[in-house]
């Protein structure tokens, strides 16, 4: 078998979602405005500048450089704090599954994340071992939609981009998969992630007869 899978991270594999919508707001709280989960739904897959961008434009506030980059330090400690005892239990319902199969048939599997915390979250996880290749915020330097950090992860399976297939719940996410020229899965809702290949709620409605026939494709 020669295809590779990449997985994101936040909202595939694990929902840190809700800790950075937490730990948004707080920091929103202080500077004395608030945001809403529909403004949240916004920031998945976007990097932590952009995110930052957004949110201060939403309060109508400006700040200084030193500022911001404090407000990205400090939003990142309150995160890191509250995602601090995340486990094997936080794998979201039917991944283990999956990844179970592919480790057992030595199936290659990468992460392309955006997260510039996706090795300690896999830590956490316990599943950082398993992948072949962890991309992540800190490798690139353009955001999806850009495809980079899924060309980079797979260049790192050692797969022409025409052999992944990526599983991705936002919609910049699936967007640069198809770009790249992978096969995209979108996780959530269809009517959102309208762009994808193929769409599934979640993982618990994969079976493993869809990985197989998606890897022979
Ligand atoms: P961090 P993904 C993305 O991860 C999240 O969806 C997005 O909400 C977050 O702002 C971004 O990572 C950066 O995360 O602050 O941890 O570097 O979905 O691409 O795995
Ligand atoms: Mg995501």
């Amino acid at each position: 078998n020669s295809k590779g899978i990449i997985f994101d991270l936040d909202g595939v594999i694990v929902d840190t979602a809700k800790f950075h919508y937490l730990a948004w707001r707080k920091m929103a709280n202080d500077l004395g405005f608030d945001i809403t989960l529909e403004q949240n739904e916004q920031l998945k897959g976007v990097s932590r500048v952009h995110s930052l961008q957004q949110i201060l434009s939403w309060g109508n506030k400006t700040v200084s450089e030193t500022e911001f980059e404090r407000l990205m330090t400090s939003k990142n400690e309150d995160y890191l704090s509250r995602i601090a005892h995340m486990d094997e239990a936080d794998l979201l319902p039917g991944v283990k599954k999956v990844l179970d199969y592919l480790t057992e048939n030595n199936i290659p599997f990468a992460l392309g994340s955006a997260s510039k915390n996706a090795r300690p979250i896999l830590k956490g996880l316990g599943i950082e071992e398993r992948f072949t290749a962890i991309v992540d915020g800190n490798d690139v330097t353009k955001a999806k939609p850009d495809p980079e950090v899924f060309l980079i992860a797979a260049e790192e399976l050692g797969l022409p981009p025409k052999d992944c297939i990526v599983f991705e719940d936002s919609v910049a996410g699936v967007e640069a998969a198809n770009i790249a020229g992978m096969l995209s899965i979108g996780i959530g809702d269809k009517d959102i992630l309208k762009e994808a290949d193929y769409n599934f709620a979640d993982f618990t409605q994969i079976d493993i007869d869809f990985i197989e026939k998606i890897l022979r494709k």
